[in-house]
């Protein structure tokens, strides 16, 4: 790892150690031969496979599409033995790419961006980190995570608290959670991994669940050898199945609509999803229409809802976890979460009925009673999508700090650039595609590596989007958002998960297959290059 004070000045800086991170750098240094550094925060690569190292964790995207597509020598060298990886699993594959990309000693570890500035005069950016080192670079790729800014609500009396707490994003190594009374406040797809994982290992398990969840099973399980088999010699076409699909999640798309079956045809087809296992699947890949056909979701909701009151022994303990909302979350998947509710050593403390009033020494209080606890676990989400990119100061043109501009609801053009801020690109940020995130993290950062390319190429100095052509993307997600329910659901999809944070579009929801079409018509026709700056004071 090179000293950083030698060398200031670079082609590119990338910001993150995740997959996008590592993508960035990888196609920069060993395509464009550009001198690239980048900066992680955290002790290693890996990203949210770093950071999230609760009991559980797991990608429900299936093993063979939770993965760089585009080096085909690496699809085939590099195996799995599972249909979905563990979080152990997804690090080590990271960690693999590093090497045999032989980009690792372009990382600085441990190293936080702390503020960026656009330089009109010099046209490069001027990043400064953690260290109070300033670095320089024509290009700025941010890596920032959609699901990295943990949200930890403040409770009442939390500093009070005489055992341990922490987040499932900040998971430490040494967390002593087994043999004790265990209380997991929040129910989403991470609750639920959680909650299912470490329920046999703790003394007692006191969930605090604001909202129920529907969940499927997510038929994890292994893999023969000749389906791996099986798979590697098809990828070309499974990769542009999922290059064309909704979700990018690996299914092919569904055709019908779940009200062109007979009542009993759709139970029968929704029984064989549940078997089958995983929530995109159940959700968007055996009927079309449950993100944004009532009829059709209510169907599927009832469906899930019938199957907890199976479950659930205790009609007072199903009640409380069925839904009322919508199904329109990010569709979660479980490995036994529903029946985790029949052990003796687990309560389900309904918050939203009962608010939680104060944390104590000794444990926390609701409206309704005391739960005595030895650890509090936080699965209380992230301030999503543009959640990092609130967290340090961002200044483009004119001084505008990033975070003024998208004080209202933020906006990227393609999800990748924000007009202002020249030749600076985002990965995964708001308005970027609603799928499986691998193949979208390519698509966008693709298409970012080869504008920065073209800017080479061409003598190209800066590349930006208008404000125009900003709304005009915003225009065209709302319209592909139209009529779904995703916006009914209380969720990160539009920002509602963290209080004060504006109800907004987050996402193009109008699938992989269709947002790949929109990068291949638009290419770099909407930007506007080399746009003079305005006129200030010190030029
Ligand atoms: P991240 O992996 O989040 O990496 C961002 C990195 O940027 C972090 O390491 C962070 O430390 C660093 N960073 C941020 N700000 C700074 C700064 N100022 N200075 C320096 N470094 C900074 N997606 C799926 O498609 N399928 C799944 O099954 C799936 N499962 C998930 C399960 C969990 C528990 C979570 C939390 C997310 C899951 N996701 C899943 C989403 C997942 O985040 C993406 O799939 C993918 O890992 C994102 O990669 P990334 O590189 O864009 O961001
Ligand atoms: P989510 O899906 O945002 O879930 C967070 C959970 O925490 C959810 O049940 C919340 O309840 C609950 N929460 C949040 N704040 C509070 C407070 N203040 N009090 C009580 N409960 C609270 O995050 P996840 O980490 O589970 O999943 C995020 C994504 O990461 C997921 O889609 C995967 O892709 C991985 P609420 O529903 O808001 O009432």
């Amino acid at each position: 790892m090179s000293r950083l004070s030698e060398k200031l000045d670079f082609d590119a800086i990338v910001i993150g150690g995740g997959f996008s991170g590592i993508y960035a750098v990888h196609r920069l240094k060993n395509e464009l031969n550009l001198d690239v550094r980048a900066f992680e925060k955290g002790g290693h690569v890996g990203g949210t496979w770093y950071w999230n190292r609760y009991p559980g964790a797991l990608s429900d995207t299936e093993s063979f599409a939770y993965r760089f597509s585009f080096d085909k020598e690496l699809l085939q060298d590099y195996t799995w033995t599972h249909n979905y990886l563990k979080q152990k699993e997804v690090l080590k594959y990271l960690t693999h790419v590093v090497e045999r990309w032989d980009i690792k000693d372009e990382f600085s570890l441990y190293t936080e961006v702390i503020k960026v500035e656009f330089n009109e005069k010099e046209a490069h950016w001027e990043v400064t980190t953690n260290k109070m080192e300033t670095f320089t670079a024509r290009f700025l790729v941010n890596g920032l995570g959609l699901l990295a800014a943990v949200h930890k609500p403040d409770l009442p009396g939390i500093d009070n608290f005489q055992g341990e707490y922490y987040h499932t994003a900040e998971w430490p190594d040494d967390a002593e959670y087994k043999g004790e009374k265990v209380g997991v406040i929040g129910t989403g797809s991470t609750g639920i991994q959680l909650i299912t994982e470490i329920a046999p290992d703790v003394e007692h398990l006191t969930v605090f669940q604001r909202t129920p969840q529907y969940t499927v099973p997510l038929g994890y399980r292994k893999q023969t050898e000749e389906e791996i088999a099986e798979i590697k010699a098809n990828y070309d076409e499974l990769w542009d199945m999922v290059h064309n699909s909704v979700t990018a999640f690996g299914y092919p798309d569904a055709e019908i609509s779940a009200m062109d079956v007979s009542d009993e045809e759709r139970e029968k087809i929704f029984e064989d999803a549940w078997n089958k296992g995983n929530g995109f699947r159940f959700f968007s890949h055996v009927f079309n229409d449950l993100s944004f056909n009532r009829e059709a979701n209510d169907a599927a909701a009832n469906f899930i809802k019938k199957k907890i009151s199976e479950i659930v022994k205790d009609p007072e303990t199903a009640r409380k976890l069925t839904p009322t909302e919508p199904y329109a979350r990010r569709p979660a998947a479980d490995n036994g979460y529903y029946a985790t509710f029949n052990r003796d050593n687990v309560t389900l403390a309904d918050i939203k009925a009962h608010p939680i009033v104060e944390v104590t020494e000794k444990g926390i209080r609701t409206e309704e009673g005391f739960h005595e606890l030895d650890v509090i676990i936080f699965a209380t989400g992230f301030d999503a999508m543009d959640g990092n990119y609130k967290r340090f100061d961002i200044i483009g043109r004119n001084g505008v700090n990033l975070k003024d501009q998208w004080k209202d609801g933020s906006r990227a053009y393609l999800g990748v650039m924000e007009s202002g801020f020249p030749n600076f690109f985002m990965s995964r940020a708001p308005l970027s595609s609603f799928t499986n995130n691998p193949p979208a993290i390519e698509a966008e950062l693709g298409w970012a590596i080869d504008l920065i390319k073209h800017l080479i190429d061409n003598d190209l100095k800066t590349a930006e989007p208008s404000k125009e052509t900003v709304d005009a993307w915003y225009d065209l997600c709302m319209e592909t958002s139209k009529g779904t329910l995703f916006h009914e659901a209380q969720s990160w999809i539009y920002g509602v998960n963290v209080p004060g944070k504006p109800f907004s579009l987050r996402f193009y929801m109008g699938g992989m297959g269709n947002y790949n079409k929109e990068l291949e018509k638009r290419g770099f026709t909407e930007l506007e290059f080399d746009k003079a700056p305005e006129k200030t004071t010190s030029l």
